[in-house]
């Protein structure tokens, strides 16, 4: 039995030697177009992939299961996927611990005015700003999943005022919930740092544009460590030159690596980072990916799978 893995950085040795450590018997073949040779496609059973190009999963008779590289699936859906075969998420404590990370550092950033001292020490500027108070910070976490639950959950946990906006309705202790198209404008209008966490869906896709910026209070910082497919580019750039978004934090694009020729680059209020908000580690992924995989051959399903019509 043999897994075929595809990815986009350079961690192939690291996943196979893991791979290899966990399960001995496990056949691992690297897919890229420049190593197109997969063997016999009937023996592959498990792909385990980032962006695999369109028809990649043709002819795999055997195929169990598809994992993905990373906790979104945008990369694998719509991609001629084979019907009845699973698609699972990456649900990984190490990947959720990083974007939890990413996320309390830019939100505390912002509420400290960090950006502000930082400036004011190159310009060897002794200037003291009000100390800001958590308690009356009114954070909003948009997606509360397992990535947005745990960082919202963690901001709890430092006495900001946290709310999360979630396509499901919620009950949530320490957290004022919204859900759906309903609670979108309430939820924006309580929001002074937004943080974008949801998965790219059909619905999802464009959903930070002039409207819902429009909606957030004057001066609201605005934190997208999702997927670029949900911000239009233009109306962050025109609701933070004309109002009311006074910074915002980018760590995904449209396109990536992102061209350096955008005017993300050089705009003085927002922040970019390459993509980094929380990487997929080898070391810990490896481990919930060979958990499934013995689920599998217990007969058991793997985890979590992604629902076909939602999209996540
Ligand atoms: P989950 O699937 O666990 O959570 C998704 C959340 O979004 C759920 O709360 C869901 O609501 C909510 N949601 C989905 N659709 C809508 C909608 N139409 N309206 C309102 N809420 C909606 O995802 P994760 O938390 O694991 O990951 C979130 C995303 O983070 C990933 O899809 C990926 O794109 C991104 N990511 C980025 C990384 C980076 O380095 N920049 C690293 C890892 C992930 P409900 O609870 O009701 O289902
Ligand atoms: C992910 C990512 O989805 O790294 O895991 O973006």
């Amino acid at each position: 039995m043999a897994l075929l893995f595809s990815s986009k950085s350079d961690d192939v040795d690291r996943w196979r030697d893991m791979l290899a450590r966990e399960l001995p018997d496990l056949d691992f073949r690297q897919w890229t177009p420049a190593l197109d040779d997969i063997g016999d496609p009937a023996e592959i059973e498990y792909v385990l992939a980032w962006g695999p190009r369109p028809g990649a999963f043709k002819d795999l008779p055997n195929l169990k299961c598809i994992f993905s590289l990373g906790a979104g699936v945008d990369h694998l859906i719509g991609r001629d996927l084979p019907a009845g075969v699973p698609v699972v998420r990456l649900m990984d404590p190490g990947l959720t611990r990083g974007m939890s990370e990413y996320v309390l550092y830019w939100v505390l950033h912002h509420h400290r005015r960090f950006g502000d001292y930082a400036q004011g020490a190159k310009e060897h500027c002794w200037q003291q700003y009000p100390q800001a108070d958590t308690r009356t910070r009114r954070i909003g976490i948009m997606g509360l999943g397992v990535l947005g639950l745990d960082a919202a959950q963690k901001l709890a946990a430092l006495e900001f005022d946290v709310a999360g906006w979630s396509r499901t309705p919620k009950t949530l202790d320490g957290i004022t919930p919204f859900d759906g198209e309903a609670g979108l404008k309430d939820f924006l209008a309580r929001t002074e740092i937004l943080v974008c966490l949801l998965p790219l869906t059909p619905e999802t896709a464009g959903i930070i544009n002039s409207e819902t910026l429009g909606q957030l209070p004057d001066g609201a910082v605005v934190i997208n460590a999702a997927r670029g497919g949900h911000v239009v580019d233009d109306d962050m750039i025109k609701a933070i030159d004309d109002g009311p978004v006074s910074a915002a934090v980018l760590d995904v694009f449209h396109s990536e690596p992102l061209p350096a020729d955008h005017p993300f680059w050089s705009h003085p209020k927002i922040t970019v980072t390459p993509h980094v908000a929380s990487l997929t580690v080898p070391e810990t992924a490896a481990l919930v990916v060979v958990e499934n995989i013995r689920r599998i051959r217990n007969g058991q399903p793997p985890e979590p799978i992604v629902d076909p019509d939602s999209g996540y």
